[in-house]
């Protein structure tokens, strides 16, 4: 099969990403940039057409066998429990998350995924939009382009990112549930607002907004000072979701713990830069 063209995939004539020098260029970036600074999100969407989404869904089927689940009993700051603070705390509630992530290396030469993250218009316009100084494709052949398969019952609970922003592509739905739910700005830099934080874990609804993404939408989503959650899927539909990372190392990869966490396995390069000897892989 010939390496695939992505311009086939993408709707450039709603968002002409690879027209840097047109004032519809100007006029999309201008928009992306408003709704990051407004609520630290911004959706393209339907940004893969909608005759091409059935193909992206294939793509997404072929690899979801190849998933690694894990399983894991986190608060919303991915933190250690402290058992001096009051059991109601923020940091002192557990909640379950399951997920599986495809590792990046199950696409091949004419995926879709690989195709979009690795055209330079893509990462480009990311940079520009997110006003990144220092933005490389992420150097991990498991991490680069992942998809996550959620099934019923799973989602993703509350919390906060500990990366500074997420690129995701919404690919399929679950039958029912999935919906994005966020508090844009509830904590800051310099306050945790753990009052704030603490009523929306019980269930308060005005700082709540809420997403339902389409097949083929794209997200910016700033999610460090943001609480958000996905909630749960229902129904035998699994739901897909790309997630494209990037990074201001351009030689970084994830850590041998965390890889192995996440992927269920490592490779060679993951112990070479953490100063491991690559023949400490035979467990
Ligand atoms: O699956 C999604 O839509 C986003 C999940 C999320 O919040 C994350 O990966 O940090
Ligand atoms: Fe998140």
């Amino acid at each position: 099969m010939l390496p695939m063209d992505i311009r086939e995939f993408v709707d450039l004539e709603r968002y002409p990403i690879d027209q840097k020098a047109s004032p519809a260029f100007g006029k999309l970036l201008s928009s992306v940039r408003a709704a990051l600074a407004g609520d630290g999100c911004a959706v393209l969407p339907a940004f893969i057409r909608g005759d091409r989404i059935a193909d992206l869904i294939a793509e997404a089927d072929r690899v979801a066998p190849f998933g690694h689940r894990s399983f894991s009993r986190t608060n919303v700051y991915f933190s250690r429990d402290n058992p001096n603070l009051p059991e109601t705390h923020p940091l002192r509630r557990f909640y379950d998350r399951s997920n599986s992530f495809v590792p990046a290396d199950n696409f091949g030469e004419e995926s879709i995924l690989r195709g979009l993250y690795e055209w330079p218009h893509f990462p480009s316009f990311i940079q520009s939009a997110l006003g990144e100084r220092r933005f490389h494709r992420y150097a991990d052949p498991l991490a680069d382009v992942i998809i996550n398969v959620v099934e019923e019952g799973s989602g993703f609970p509350w919390h906060f990112d500990t990366n500074n922003y997420t690129v995701t592509l919404a690919i399929q739905g679950g039958t029912a549930g999935g919906e994005f739910e966020y508090c844009p700005g509830i904590r800051t830099p310099t306050d945790e607002n753990y009052e704030a934080v603490e009523r929306v874990l019980d269930g308060a609804r005005e700082r709540v907004k809420t997403l339902m993404l389409g097949p083929g939408d794209l997200q910016l989503f700033k999610g460090r000072y943001s609480l958000h959650r996905v909630k749960p899927v229902a129904g035998d539909r699994k739901r897909y979701v790309a997630i494209f990372s990037f990074v201001e190392e351009p030689s970084m990869v994830g850590s041998p713990e965390r890889t192995r966490q996440l992927y269920g396995r490592v490779l060679p390069i993951h112990l070479e830069r953490a100063g491991r000897r690559a023949d400490a892989l035979i467990d």
